[in-house]
């Protein structure tokens, strides 16, 4: 039986059209997803929408829509990205679904019963934009009294009667997690400053709401809804069938990935393993917080109207190519300003010449010389080509480290540090000159190319899909042979290619 591996997106709030922000997580995880399935793993990926809360109601009701209709109309634009994107999620969630109101429900009787939650009042700062709670000392005051929290959301003083999470209980619990499961939040920036605002003291926390309707109802108290974010973790329990211990899915609880932007790490990586600690249910074993992509400085984002359209990028630049861009550009974790001048610049320099090149050679010599057939590697390897091989096949151990650390770039320039010693091969070796003087020493050396370009295309199925698998046919690698374990197995001698196509166009701005 396959190894279980399970991850998931946030789940996007429908209070406006998907942007790159949002598509860059769920091509991250995708990407990982990809990995894990080339690598032998079963995999669960889910992504969804996050339907209710303060914020989609007001959304709504300034767009004259029931929250209902809204929701179903924006979520559907969520799913439909997902799509457009290449997305292989295997599941899409909306937590207005009945599934996760039952497992919500469940959820909070659980607590109940545990005594974790209790009623009592809140008197404090809310910030619908971020749906979060704040203490006094973490704002500040605009010239008008207004008051901001740290994201620049404006927060609301809130007086209601409310239900409490005794998350003060959960302190030494949780410092004890993380001290037990230290790669639990990554990167490990993050990492430490989650654990000294743990170590800052924790207060309990409300969980319920009476000022608005847009929510599931707290189980025997329906003048209560549920704390968007307690609703909205659940989602990723929802989907292995909680409760039922016999659901199909069920074996693939705990999450072995919750990747998250860093706005959102503190929901995740405390309050999210708290609430299950505290109904008995294992926590995930691991959660990823990503930066931002910015611009003009701030964080794009649907509140501040500054983002940039994916739609738009995929139609002029192919979908493949900014699935590369985004995981290439930023390491995984750090911020990252968004230019199409580094799109292009990456495109014409890594895709089209390092790599584009590089198959196109190689494949047109075979085309030429080799009637198209994959010539044999033969006896006699130089020294050269055996460590050009060696090179290839050592990334799927050297790339499953980097997406064990969830390391997307580093895995990157791996395969194109391999990509530009081939170059450089192909240079030194000349085949084309070898064609008259020692045709048996050119077959080698194309088939060392051919051979190298597999393992290479391979292994970067998860980041293109589209373009490597039209590099692979060009290989003559057949489609059950496309895994990494299947790597171990050359192809035949003399496999018939089909004729040399490019696969990376360069791409020119057009002259205005
Ligand atoms: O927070 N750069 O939903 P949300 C990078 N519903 N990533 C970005 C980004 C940017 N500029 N803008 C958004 C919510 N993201 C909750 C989540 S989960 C149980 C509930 C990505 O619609 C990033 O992953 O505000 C961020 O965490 C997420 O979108 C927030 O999406």
């Amino acid at each position: 039986m396959k190894p279980k591996y399970y991850l998931t997106t946030p789940i996007y709030y429908v209070n406006g059209a998907p942007h790159l922000g949002h598509a860059y997580t769920t091509i991250a995880c995708d990407v990982l997803a990809r990995w894990k399935r080339l690598d032998g793993f079963d995999v669960m990926f889910l992504t969804g929408t996050d339907d209710h809360g303060q914020k989609v109601e007001k959304a709504a009701a300034e767009a004259g829509m029931d929250p209902q209709a809204f929701t179903d109309r924006i979520s559907a634009v969520f799913q439909d990205l997902a799509g457009r994107m290449g997305i292989s999620n295997t599941d899409f969630i909306r937590t207005t679904q009945a599934r996760h109101k039952a497992a919500c429900s469940e959820l909070w009787r659980r607590l109940r019963a545990a005594d974790e939650i209790y009623l009592g009042s809140y008197a404090g700062w809310y910030a619908v934009r971020d749906e979060a709670f704040y203490d006094e000392d973490e704002l500040t005051s605009r010239p008008d009294g207004t008051r901001i929290a740290p994201s620049g959301a404006v927060a609301e003083w809130v007086t209601e009667p409310s239900y409490f999470f005794r998350l003060s209980q959960w302190q030494d619990k949780l410092l004890k997690f993380y001290e037990e499961n230290p790669d639990f939040i990554a990167p490990a920036t993050r990492r430490n400053e989650v654990i000294s605002f743990v170590r800052g003291g924790l207060r309990d926390l409300s969980v319920s709401r009476t000022s608005f309707r847009w929510g599931i109802p707290v189980p025997d108290d329906p003048a209560h809804v549920m704390y968007v974010w307690l609703d909205a973790l659940t989602n990723y329990l929802t989907a292995t069938g909680f409760p039922d211990p016999e659901a199909p899915m069920a074996g693939f609880w705990p999450a072995d990935l919750h990747v998250v932007g860093k706005d959102i790490l503190r929901f995740h990586a405390v309050y999210w393993p708290a609430f299950l600690m505290a109904a008995g249910i294992a926590p995930p074993k691991r959660v990823f917080a990503h930066g931002w992509w910015v611009a003009g400085g701030e964080k794009m984002s649907k509140s501040v109207g500054n983002v940039i359209d994916v739609d738009e990028l995929v139609r002029s630049f192919g979908l493949d190519a900014v699935r590369f861009f985004v995981m290439r550009e930023v390491p995984f974790g750090n911020d990252g300003d968004f230019h199409r001048k580094a799109l292009i610049q990456r495109i014409n320099t890594e895709l089209a010449n390092d790599l584009g090149n590089l198959c196109q050679r190689s494949l047109s010599l075979i085309a030429r010389n080799c009637e198209g057939r994959l010539p044999a590697r033969g006896a006699g390897a130089s020294e050269d080509d055996v460590a050009m091989l060696a090179a290839a096949e050592a990334l799927p151990g050297l790339l499953r480290g980097h997406f064990d650390r969830q390391a997307f770039s580093d895995a990157l320039e791996e395969v194109w540090r391999v990509i530009r010693a081939a170059n450089a091969y192909i240079d030194r070796q000349a085949p084309w000159a070898l064609r008259k003087t020692d045709p048996a020493r050119m077959e080698m050396v194309l088939r060392v190319l051919a051979d190298v370009l597999r393992g290479v295309a391979t292994v970067l199925q998860p980041f293109m899909p589209d373009a490597m698998a039209r590099m692979l046919d060009q290989l003559g690698v057949p489609d059950y042979a496309r895994a990494v374990a299947d790597l171990a197995n050359p192809l035949p001698d003399g496999t018939p290619l089909p004729a040399p196509q490019g696969v990376f166009p360069r791409y020119t701005e057009e002259v205005v």
